[in-house]
C-alpha cells in the first residue's frame, strides 16, 4: 500500500531528449559534423560502432514525435539544439537548422507542450574542436554567438532557456577519460574544458538576459550522491570528500557562491593550470541563474587509501592505466553495495535525490530564489524479456515512483522544485553504449522505427495528466 500524492498546481511533467540522442538525419539541411559522429566512426570508441547518423529519425518524424508525447499528456518537453545544425562550420548560421526547431516549437504549443530548450547537450561542432575544443578559451565566444542566434529565431515562442548539460560529462568524460566525444585523455584538458564550459555559459547568460531580461535562464548539472564505504575509517571519508567536490561541488559552488571550492583545488595541487582563471571569469560565471536543472540517477559508495596516512598507496593508484574522469581523485574506488541497479550498473538511490534537492535549496538557490527543477531522472531497463513488443516495464515504473516521491518529500520539506522530466521520452542513442541501453518510456523498434509506449508511459501519462500518484 502506498499513499497517494499531488504535486502542486503548476508542477511542470515532461520528458527529455537529446539532438544527437534522437535526430539522426547527420547530414541533411546542411549540418555540420559534431564531436559525435567523429568520436562514433573511431573504431572502438562506441559499441557494436553504432552512430548516432539515423538514431531515431526523429528529424523526419518529429510531428508524429509531438502527437505521441500529446497522447501521453506530456506538460513540457525537454529537447536539444544542435550547434552543427545551427552553425556547420562552428560560425555562420544555417537558417535551414533553425527552421527544423522553429517546427518543432510551433507543434509543440500547439499541442500545450512547454518547449524546454537546451543550448548544448555534448555536440560539439568538430570544426570547433578543431580549432581547439572546450579546453581553448575562444570557444566561449562562439558559443555565446550560437546562443543569441537561437535566441533570435526561438525567442518569440521559447522562455525557457538552458545553456548546458552536464558540464561534468562534457568535461571529464570527454577530455580526461576519453570515454565520451572527442576522446582526449588529458586531465589537464578536462580542468580546462571544465571552467571554459562554465564560462560559456555565464557569458551567454548575460547575453541572452540583456538581450530579453524575461527569459527564464539556468544550467543543468549531474548530481551523484557519495558516501564512504566505513563512515569511521579518515580515508574512506577522505574518498567521498573528493569525489563530492569534484562531481557536485566543483561545478555548483562557482555557479552560486562565485568560487571553485578550496578543497578541490587542493587536491589538484599542481593539475589545475595556473593560467586558466582570468580576472573577471568567476563574476561572469556566477551571474545569477533563474533556474538550476538537476539531472540525478544514482549514487555510490566509495573507498580510498587516505593520501596522508598512506601516501605510497595514493602515489600508485594514481598511476594506473586506465584515464579516470577523477582528475586528481584517480586511486578513489567506487564499491557495490549489493542493492538493485539498472542496466548502466547504477544502484537506485531515490532518498538521495530528496537529500540532494534540500541541500542545493539550502545552500544553492541563493537570495535570488533560483528555482530547482529535475531535469532527468530515470532508469535503464531490459527489452522486451518475452518478445511480444510491450515491454512491462514494472521495475522502471517502481523507479519512478520512488524517485517522483523523493521530489514530493523535497518540496513538502520546503525544496522549491518547479518540474520533474523523465529520461526520456523513447529509447535512443546511450552515447558510449549505443543502442545497447534503453532509457525510454517508449519503445522504439531501430528496424521500422516504431514506437510502443512502455507500461512506465501508461503510467507516467497517468501522473502527468492528473499531477498526482496514486
Ligand atoms: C546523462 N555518469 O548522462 C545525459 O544527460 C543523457 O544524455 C544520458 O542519456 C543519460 O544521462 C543516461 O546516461 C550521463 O557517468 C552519463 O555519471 C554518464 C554519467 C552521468 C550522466
Amino acid at each position: 500500500m502506498t499513499t497517494p500524492i499531488t504535486f502542486p498546481s503548476g508542477f511542470l511533467l515532461g520528458s527529455a531528449t537529446a539532438a544527437y540522442q534522437v535526430e539522426g538525419a547527420a547530414h541533411e539541411d546542411g549540418r555540420g559534423d559534431c564531436i559525435w559522429d567523429t568520436f562514433s566512426a573511431t573504431p572502438g570508441a562506441v559499441v557494436h560502432g553504432h552512430t548516432g547518423a539515423v538514431a531515431c529519425d526523429h528529424y523526419h518524424r518529429m510531428p508524429q514525435d509531438v502527437a505521441l508525447m500529446r497522447s501521453l499528456n506530456l506538460g513540457a518537453y525537454r529537447f536539444s539544439v544542435s550547434w552543427a545544425r545551427v552553425c556547420p562550420d562552428g560560425r555562420t548560421v544555417n537558417e535551414k537548422g533553425l527552421d527544423f526547431y522553429s517546427r518543432l516549437v510551433d507543434e509543440l504549443l500547439a499541442a500545450d507542450i512547454v518547449p524546454w530548450v537546451t543550448l548544448y547537450h555534448w555536440d560539439l561542432p568538430q570544426a570547433l574542436e578543431e580549432a581547439g575544443g572546450w579546453p581553448a578559451r575562444g570557444v566561449v565566444d562562439r558559443f555565446v554567438d550560437y546562443a543569441l542566434a537561437v535566441y533570435e529565431r526561438l525567442g518569440d515562442r521559447v522562455r525557457q532557456l538552458t545553456t548546458l548539460n552536464e558540464p561534468w560529462c562534457s568535461a571529464f568524460l570527454g577530455y580526461a577519460a576519453g570515454v565520451h566525444a572527442p576522446g582526449r585523455t588529458d586531465p589537464q584538458d578536462g580542468l580546462r574544458a571544465a571552467h571554459h564550459l562554465l564560462l560559456a555559459h555565464g557569458r551567454a547568460v548575460q547575453a541572452l538576459r540583456e538581450r530579453d531580461p524575461g527569459l527564464e535562464l539556468g544550467l543543468t548539472l549531474n548530481f551523484t550522491e557519495m558516501q564512504p564505504q566505513d563512515p569511521a575509517s579518515a580515508g574512506d571519508r577522505d574518498a567521498a570528500r573528493r569525489l563530492d567536490g569534484l562531481a557536485n561541488r566543483f561545478f555548483v559552488e562557482p555557479l552560486t557562491r562565485g568560487a571553485y571550492p578550496e578543497d578541490v583545488l587542493e587536491d589538484l595541487g599542481e593539475l589545475w593550470p595556473q593560467d586558466l582563471v582570468h580576472d573577471g571569469d568567476l563574476a561572469d560565471i556566477s551571474t545569477p541563474i533563474d533556474v538550476l536543472g538537476v539531472n540525478f540517477y544514482t549514487g555510490s559508495m566509495v573507498t580510498g587509501p587516505h593520501p596522508e596516512s598512506a601516501p605510497e598507496a595514493a602515489r600508485q593508484a594514481r598511476a594506473y592505466d586506465a584515464p579516470s574522469p577523477n582528475v586528481g581523485s584517480e586511486h578513489v574506488v567506487v564499491v557495490r553495495r549489493g542493492t538493485p541497479v539498472t542496466d548502466m550498473g547504477w544502484e537506485i538511490r531515490p532518498q538521495a535525490l530528496r537529500d540532494l534537492l534540500l541541500w542545493l535549496q539550502r545552500d544553492h538557490t541563493g537570495p535570488a530564489g533560483t528555482r530547482l527543477y529535475v531535469t532527468e531522472n530515470g532508469a535503464a531497463m531490459p527489452d522486451d524479456p518475452d518478445g511480444t513488443g510491450f515491454v512491462d516495464d514494472q521495475d522502471r515504473v517502481a523507479y519512478l515512483d520512488g524517485h517522483l516521491r523523493a521530489v514530493h518529500e523535497a518540496i513538502q520539506c520546503g525544496a522549491d522544485v518547479r518540474g520533474y522530466f523523465v529520461w526520456s521520452l523513447m529509447d535512443n542513442y546511450e552515447w558510449a553504449y549505443g543502442y545497447t541501453r534503453r532509457f525510454g518510456i517508449v519503445r522504439v523498434d531501430y528496424d521500422t522505427q516504431e514506437r510502443t509506449p512502455k507500461a512506465s508511459a501508461r503510467w507516467f501519462a497517468d501522473v502527468a495528466g492528473s499531477g498526482a500518484i496514486g
